[in-house]
Parts: C-alpha cells; structure tokens; sequence
C-alpha cells in the first residue's frame, strides 16, 4: 500500500496526487506562481569571504554584521570549500538516496535523539501534516564519536562525508570569529560559548511531488543551532521569510546559503534573528540540499552576552532570555511541532 511507506521517496513513484496526510490547510499553502516569478529578482544579500584574511576584514564583517541585522542570513563565496569536495558531497547524496527501499529501511528511526538516522518528513511523532521530505541526519562532531555508526553503503559515503564536514567545520568557525566581531564580541567569545561544540548534518531528499501546490517539502521553521550553513543542488525550493515577505533563493552553484539560528538570537540578544525558511517541491525534479547545524554542545550554557545587555531602561537592552543548558533547548524543539510556537518564546524572560 502506497500510503504505508516509511520514505517519501518511495511512495512519490506510485501516486498521481498527494496523499491527505500531506495536504496543508487552504490557509498554509505554498504561492508557487509567486515564488518562480520572483525567483530571479531575489535580493538576498551575497558576501564574498576572501578579504576576510586580509586588511579588508572590517569591511568583510561590516557587511557580515549587517546581512544579519537586516536579514538573519545570506549567501557566501569564496567561502575556502572547494568545488570537489563539494561534488563529492553531493554524488554520495545522490548515491545514498537511490539505494534499493530494503537499505535505506536498515537506518530508518523517528527517534529524534539517536545521533544517525533516516527519517521521512520532520517529526511524525509530533506533526499533524507531513512534509514531502526524507531526510538523513547525521552527528558529525567530533568526528570520531560517530563516523563508524554513519551509512557504509554507498562504499565511498563515509570518506566524502567526513571531507566536507571537516571542510564545513572551518567555514562556521570562521563564520561565528566574524559575528562575534561584527557584535562588537571578542573574536571568540561565541567559539567559548559554544562549549565543546557539536555539529550536526543533514542530507534533505525531496522527491518530484505530483501536486506541488497542497504540500511543502518543509514547512516554515527557525534552526534550533547557532548558524546553519546550506548547500543545495540547482533545483530551486527554498524561501525565507523578510519583512513579513517570502522570498525565494535562487541557488548559486557552489555558494553555501547562511543563516542566523535561534542560539545567536539569544547569545546576541535579539540584535541578530533567527529567520523563518521553508521548502518548497515541484512536480519535475527531485531536490537534495545539505544544512550543516553548527551548534553549542549539549551541557553548553547559552544566555545573552554580558556585554550586549544593559539595565539602562532608556537603551532597552535587559537580558531578554534566561541561561540555559543547549541540550533543554534541543530537547523541546524536537518534542513539538515545526510550525508551532516557536521555541525561543519558551526561554524569553516575559
Ligand atoms: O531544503 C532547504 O532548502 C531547507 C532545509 C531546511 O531548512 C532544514 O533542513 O532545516
């Protein structure tokens, strides 16, 4: 029976319309004329890192700074990622979710807490609407903690993986030393903050959907981490909520697409957001898109940075969040649904 699927991927072959598990409400749907009429006038802001190494650092963290005010995210080049390992990245994807139903079921788990898993959709334990997504998740650091639990078929998937996370690791290092910066922060206070630091990956499948229209491939959310760092294949699909408006994100080929998650909206106060995107499918092209979650670890403590608060009333800057422990965070942001409340206003000093 097509509905009985565990993975997306397998029932989209086998149906001619959406199956009503995955229909979202009339009033939640996507704008699909919107999205690719705008597509190729999107103003997300495109930041070249390769001055960040030299004297015109300040104006590379400027610009940094104020991609995240303005924004919550933007896209980076010359970002020190090469092209290969990239590549590689994305043919051991490919490989992976074309494997026979019987392999990929070996990994399958809805347990959100088990550190490599296959799902389908976001969290069908929580959810009233499935998202017409599968997804591989992956702990990826440190490394050597969980690269043996990781998928060994494809035979190449361990090596190419391992290369980009070690790879992606650098850039959000670089990344965070920047935004700290750009707050007015030592350079590595949010490296300090962070604790041990953990990072996280998935792999998003999104098959072609008969009915693009009624579903989503993800629903709107905000990232429960510190900074997500996406990369996506040419099929366009992701959008970001600014200024109350959703705008689309044209891939740029070999670009990583950055945003700002919950974790920096509380170490910065509220003076950077986390910023709600989504997925949008199609009825043509499967999309992969790869987010590496760089985040604290589970027993960092996370609160708004010292210095970015104040009890001067007039410059309205009191903490606004209460200290926490990362893996409280974690654990409520998986134990709810994505679209509901979002999970900082349970951490918000009222
Ligand atoms: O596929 C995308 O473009 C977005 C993925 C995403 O937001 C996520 O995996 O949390």
């Amino acid at each position: 029976m097509a509905n009985s699927k565990a993975f997306v991927a397998d029932l989209a072959s086998s149906v001619s319309h959406v199956p009503a598990k995955y229909i979202r409400p009339t009033s939640d749907r996507p704008n699909l004329s919107e999205f690719w009429s705008t597509l190729d006038d999107s103003s997300i802001p495109v930041i070249d890192l390769q001055d960040l190494r030299g004297p015109s650092r300040p104006i590379v963290i400027k610009e940094i700074g104020q991609a995240c005010k303005d924004y919550g995210f933007f896209q980076v080049k010359n970002h020190g990622v090469s092209s290969t390992v990239i590549d590689a990245m994305f043919r051991v994807s490919r490989e992976f979710f074309q494997l026979p139903e019987s392999e990929r079921l070996k990994i399958h788990s809805n347990d959100p807490m088990k550190e490599v898993r296959l799902a389908s959709s976001f969290n069908v334990n929580t959810e009233h609407v499935s998202n017409w997504r599968d997804y591989l998740r992956l702990f990826c650091h440190p490394l050597e903690d969980y690269i043996h639990q990781w998928p060994s078929n494809p035979p190449s998937f361990r090596e190419a993986a391992a290369e980009y996370c070690r790879n992606a690791r650098e850039l959000a290092l670089t990344l965070l030393d920047a935004i700290s910066e750009s707050l007015g922060l030592e350079r590595d206070y949010i490296n300090t903050v962070l604790g041990k630091h953990g990072q996280h990956m998935a792999v998003n499948y999104y098959p072609p959907c008969p009915q693009p229209e009624l579903t989503y491939g993800l629903t709107g959310h905000t990232d429960p981490n510190a900074i997500t760092l996406l990369l996506q294949d040419d099929v366009p699909g992701l959008q970001v909520l600014n200024n109350d408006k959703w705008l689309p994100v044209k891939p740029i080929p070999y670009a990583f697409f950055v945003n700002i998650g919950d974790q920096i909206q509380v170490i910065s106060n509220d003076r950077y957001k986390s910023v709600r995107h989504r997925a949008l499918v199609n009825s043509e092209k499967e999309r992969i898109s790869i987010p590496t979650f760089y985040c604290p670890s589970a027993d960092a403590v996370i609160g708004p940075a010292p210095p970015l608060t104040d009890d001067d009333i007039d410059n309205h800057h009191p903490a606004f969040y209460r200290r926490f422990a990362y893996s409280e965070f974690y654990r409520k942001f998986w134990s709810r649904g994505l679209a509901e409340e979002n999970c900082l206003d349970m951490f918000k000093i009222k």
